[in-house]
């Protein structure tokens, strides 16, 4: 195993590495234009794209704590590693919906731009790949106790940034570093069967540590080089959630609009001007506390969620939200690969 597990606290050396790549890099150099109104041509696998959210479903329910959990980080961690990216998996410990504490792995994988570029801020794309231990979505009170397949929740959106890693070296120009962040045990939430003391914040626990790792290491910085405001790294940040559906459309979400609304227009437009308004649907969506709010509040990075939202249905979500009915029948190439090339435009701009 080449990646390596960074603990708690994210790596120092790691700040050094990245310090020293800069240095030599030669930051402060202006980057090279590319002519006004030329957009680079973004290519993007489908096929691939579907493969590696089958790749992890293959597993099993990705649990945590299980063998299916822990080998799918293996095998993301080492199909990330084939593809050029760095990768690095941040542990740590975070309270759960029933008091006992929960156990993080983090997946995170740094895509350099090229060197004229290495100064820019970086884009941060993320997503989840735990699944949800019950299928507390089931009418069939017997089948709630078990943990569900997360084709859609889970897989689709790691999948389609799998294939983004894979794609990026063979892009014309990398304008910015891009960081691929893959949250664990987003969907441990305290499940709907659950009587005792109801607790805040039991959702997106990778998120959440991720978000205090990034907010400290940020505010040290500052303290250190005796700057009053905290210099951001990233620019801005997309998270996929629930993006293989046949049927998947995905408004503008209501965190998204409040904290990172100019990106929610960014991305939006791409889409638009790339023929996917069928998809990317100006209707607004209700707050959905998913990882991104916790990159928002606490790490105060604009981050925007691209999820298939359902206005109208009794959960908000697809049908097959959190029940057994989560698996590859409801995965479709082409949706995946619309998310993607909307996606490699934005990275790309
Ligand atoms: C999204 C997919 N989420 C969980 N699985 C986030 C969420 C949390 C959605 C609480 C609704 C309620
Ligand atoms: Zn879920």
């Amino acid at each position: 195993m080449l990646f390596k597990n960074i603990g708690a606290s994210v790596s120092r050396t790691f700040d050094i590495l990245l310090f020293c790549i800069l240095l030599l890099a030669g930051c402060g150099a202006a980057p090279k234009q590319s002519p006004a109104g030329v957009l680079p041509e973004v290519t993007f696998d489908a096929d691939s794209a579907y493969a590696f959210v089958a790749g992890q479903v293959a597993f099993g329910p990705r649990v945590p704590g299980t063998d299916a959990h822990h080998d799918c980080v293996q095998y993301i961690g080492r199909t990330l590693e084939r593809f050029g990216a760095k990768v690095e998996v941040q542990t740590g410990e975070v309270m759960r919906y029933d008091g006992e504490w929960q156990h993080v792995a983090n997946i995170c994988a740094y895509l350099p731009a090229d060197s004229a570029y290495a100064c820019e801020p970086h884009v941060l794309l993320c997503s989840h790949y735990d699944s949800r231990p019950w299928a507390d979505q089931e009418d069939d009170y017997d089948q709630r106790m078990t943990a569900i397949p997360g084709a859609n929740d889970g897989a689709s959106g790691v999948g389609v940034l799998m294939e983004i890693a894979r794609q990026w070296p063979q892009l014309r120009e990398r304008k910015r570093p891009v960081d691929i962040v893959l949250f664990d045990c987003e969907d441990m939430g305290t499940p709907a069967f659950y009587t005792g003391q109801q607790r805040n914040h039991t959702w997106c626990l990778g998120a959440q540590l991720w978000a205090r790792q990034y907010s400290q290491k940020v505010n040290a910085n500052a303290i250190q080089e005796h700057k009053a405001n905290a210099n951001q790294e990233y620019a801005f940040g997309i998270l996929l959630d629930m993006v293989g559906d046949p049927n998947a459309s995905f408004p503008r979400e209501y965190y998204s609009e409040q904290y990172a609304a100019k990106y929610v227009d960014k991305i939006w437009r791409a889409a638009e001007q790339m023929g996917f308004a069928h998809r990317f649907v100006s209707d607004k969506a209700y707050p959905i506390t998913d990882d991104h709010y916790y990159v928002n509040t606490i790490a105060k990075i604009p981050c925007v969620d691209v999820i298939h939202y359902v206005p109208g249905s009794e959960t908000g979500f697809a049908w097959w939200w959190h029940t057994h009915n989560d698996d590859m029948n409801n995965i479709n190439p082409n949706t995946l690969q619309e998310v993607g090339k909307v996606l490699m435009q934005v990275i790309s701009e």
